[in-house]
Formats: structure tokens, sequence, C-alpha cells
């Protein structure tokens, strides 16, 4: 969709024609002229887009046929995005440096002749056990990291064939694990949505894709035919609801989290920064989760990455989860080669996990310091964490509890990263207990 005000463009005197961005948009190529993105917008794409790079780069590609359109197209259709680009390859990074790099810098402080540093040694760690009361407060403990295979490009930029060869090479290799590592693939075609549900709501698998449709059928799967019908009714209106939102240009994740427990029952939902960059296509085939079997140790397969290698468990011992993932990316890097440089470490489909693509979280009860937010933001700030809701990236919080993770990924080592969270966590337990 055209539009030629250029008024409040990027704070530019650009004048040139402009493409109103938003929800409305179905495809990258859409996006036609120079993003005109809505007020409020604080996204980085919309931050780092100058005209000057929008003709730079809008009718260019990577060496994998991902178009610079497709790389922003998840920020232009999300304008709530707080990112919104996703690289489709290694390339990528190349092919779009002039924006990429902007938003490197801008996120974590990384230039452009700065380099990577790793070092995954948890005995390394200044982290003393938390004392018993402390260690009361923290539900689970838990760190991820993201990684993909050198010789394919990255999720976005895959097709239905590469996905599953990926899948087949990534369970080899997960098949070559023993001891307290050795697990079972369990592919996320054909199994059951009880089975899935499960899973997400005990945090060991990533939220499943489904059409609002869908999402009602399985809703009212259980209930008698005129209940069924009944209820059918509501879930169209609720469609019609989230169009309309959609149309408002709300946020219609902000409309689906108010209705999520409609007579109880909870609405699970996909992610649309993930379906607008194209990793959502022919879900779920070629996706599934390794576990062992006390599900202390999981990688999921074919997500935003193609592999999540993930260590967690109830408690607070993150000695623990970080020497099993410490042992289990040490085998695992013997066994597959993983896209990797020596400026932006392992390379992955967000820019924000570039590096170490680490996350190293707590689930933390913080009843009091919750309820003043500002100084609870400023904490996470100062120690660089951030705070995120108890279902993942994006969700509320529920039971004043939080996820508390290390924000910066590039240009730091592994054990420094999760020494960050155990910092920023030891203050906010500190200042919980004051108040
Ligand atoms: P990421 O894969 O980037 O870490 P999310 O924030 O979406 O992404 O989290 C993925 C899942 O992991 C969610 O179900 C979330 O609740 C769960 N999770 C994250 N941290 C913890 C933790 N410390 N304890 C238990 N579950 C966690
Ligand atoms: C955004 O820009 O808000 C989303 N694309 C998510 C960014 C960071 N999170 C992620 O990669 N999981």
């Amino acid at each position: 969709m055209g539009c030629s005000s250029g008024k409040d463009v990027q704070d530019t005197a650009y004048t040139g024609p402009t493409t109103l961005v938003g929800s409305h948009l179905k495809t990258a190529e859409d996006v036609v002229d120079y993003p005109h993105f809505p007020d409020g917008t604080k996204s980085l794409l919309k931050k780092h887009l100058t005209p000057a790079i929008w003709n730079e780069l809008k009718d260019k590609q990577d060496k994998h046929g991902f178009t610079f359109k497709q790389a922003i197209f998840s920020g232009c259709k999300n304008t709530d995005s707080g990112i919104g680009v996703y690289a489709g390859s290694h390339d990528s990074y190349a092919a779009f440096a002039p924006l990429m790099d902007k938003i490197i810098l801008d996120y974590h402080k990384h230039g452009k002749s700065a380099k990577h540093v790793s070092d995954m040694d948890a005995s390394k760690l200044k982290a003393p056990p938390f004392a018993p009361e402390d260690a009361a407060m923290i539900v689970s403990t838990r760190i991820r990291v993201g990684r993909n295979l050198a010789d394919y490009p990255l999720g976005p930029g895959l097709s239905k064939q590469q996905r599953l060869d990926i899948m087949n090479t990534v369970v080899k290799a997960l098949e070559t694990f023993e001891g307290d590592l050795q697990g079972k693939f369990y592919p996320l075609q054909g199994m059951s949505k009880d089975v899935q549900n499960k899973l997400i709501e005990d945090h060991f698998l990533f939220k499943q894709v489904s059409t609002p449709l869908q999402t009602a059928r399985e809703r009212f799967k259980d209930l008698d035919k005129m209940q069924y019908l009944m209820n059918l009714c509501v879930a169209v209106l609720d469609i019609i609801k989230i169009r309309r939102v959609n149309a408002l240009g709300q946020s219609p994740f902000i409309y689906i989290m108010t209705r999520r427990n409609i007579r109880g029952i909870k609405v699970l939902e996909g992610d649309r920064f993930l379906e607008a960059c194209n990793l959502n296509r022919e879900w779920p085939e070629g996706r599934g989760i390794f576990h062992n079997d006390e599900k202390t140790f999981l990688v999921w397969v074919n997500e935003e990455d193609q592999l999540r290698i993930i260590s967690m468990q109830q408690g607070a011992d993150l000695h623990k989860v970080f020497e099993r993932l410490q042992r289990a990316t040490t085998h695992i890097e013997k066994v597959a080669k993983f896209a990797h440089d020596s400026h932006l470490g392992y390379i992955t489909s967000c820019p924000t996990n570039l590096g170490t693509a680490l996350r190293a979280s707590v689930h933390i009860r913080l009843p009091k310091l919750s309820q003043r937010w500002d100084e609870f933001q400023k904490i996470a700030d100062e120690f660089y964490v951030q705070i995120r809701g108890i279902h993942g990236e994006h969700s509320e919080s529920t039971d004043a509890t939080y996820d508390i993770s290390n924000k910066r990924r590039l240009g730091r080592s592994e054990k420094d990263l999760v020494q960050d969270m155990y910092n920023g966590v030891k203050k906010m337990i500190e200042r919980e207990k004051q108040l």
C-alpha cells in the first residue's frame, strides 16, 4: 500500500513515496516503498532504516536468495517488535550489512571490527550457591544456546527438504549422547496436542503454531455438540474481533492475552514474529524435541534456530545447569559443524542471539519488587539482564514470578553472561528482602 505523506518517517526530511506498514501487510513484497512506521513504533528497524539504506538494499538478496524485504518483514508487519529483522542465512549479515551492522552495534555494542570471545567454563563462575531462603524464591534455572548448521541457510531461508535434511542430521548427532545426556527424539508431527500442551505448560517445548480456527477446534474438542456450536460462535467472534483489533493497529497479542483464560480454557498461540519471517512454514514438519528421561537436557530442533540446546532443572543450582550445558555443547561440537565466524560468533536467525546465543535464566518470585516496576527495570538495566513473562518471550507473568536472563550475548564469553544473570538476580533478591 503506497502513501505519500512522508510525515513522521524516522525523523528525516524524506519526502519520497512510502508504504504504511503494520499488521495489514500480507507478504514482504507488499513493502513497496520506504516503510512508514506508525507512531509509537520503537523497533531498532525503524530507528536504523534510513532512506539511504532502504534505497541501497531494497532490491538486494543474500546468496541463498533471501531478500532484504523478507529480512525486515517481521518488523514491518509487527510494529511492536523490539528489533524487527531476521537473517535468512549467514550471508544475510554481510549482504544487508548497512542495516545489520547498525542493529548489532545498537543492541550488543559490538562494532564492525570487534571480535567475539568464547569461554564456556562453568568452573570460572563466581557464583556462590544462594542461601536457602534466597534459593527458595527461585523456581527453576535454565540455560540455552542456539546453533545452526554451517552448510545450510538459517530457518527463514530454508527449503522444506533442507529442513528435513537438517532434522535427520541433527537427530543422528543427538543419538551419540551418552550417560545422563542420553535421550530420545520426539518429532512434533504426529505428537498429540495434549502431549504438546503439557510440554509447553511445563516449559519444556516451544509454543505451538496454530491458526485461530485450529485453536478454536482444540479448545472445544471435549464438549458436546450444543456446547461446541455455542463456543464455536464465540470463537468466530473472537477471530473477527482479533481482525478488527489488527485493523485498528493495536496488538492482537494483547487482545489474545486478555482472553487467554476464557472459561478456564487456555489459548496457546504461536509466535507471529517468527511467522512473519517465514520460520513457521510447513509447521510441524521437520520440527521436534529431544530430551533425556529427567527432562534436564533438551534440544529443540528447527524452531527459531536449528538447534536450541537447553539445560534446565527445578531450583537454583546454576553450577549444575551450566556444567551440564558445557558437557553437552562440547560433545555436540565434535559431531556437527556449526555456522560461526570470529566477528559474530555463532550465527543465529535473530541478531539478538548472535555470539554466544546463550540465555541463562531463572524463574523467580519477586512479589514486592515487581510492584515497583521502575525500580525493578532499573536494576535489570544496571546488571544487563532482561525481564520476561514466564511463558516465554512476549508473554505476561502470573503469580509475581518473572523470567530474569542475561541481555547481552555477543562480544562476551558464555561464563561472563551467566555471571551477568547471577549478579542481577542476586541484587533483585537483596532488594526484595529489604522491601
Ligand atoms: P528462549 O528459547 O529464547 O529462551 P522463551 O523466552 O520463549 O525463549 O522461553 C522458552 C521456554 O522456556 C518458555 O516456555 C519459558 O517459560 C521456558 N523457560 C525459560 N526460562 C526458564 C526457567 N528458568 N525455568 C523454567 N522454564 C524456563
Ligand atoms: C522482536 O523484534 O521483538 C522479535 N523479532 C523478537 C526479538 C528477540 N527475540 C528472539 O529472537 N527470540
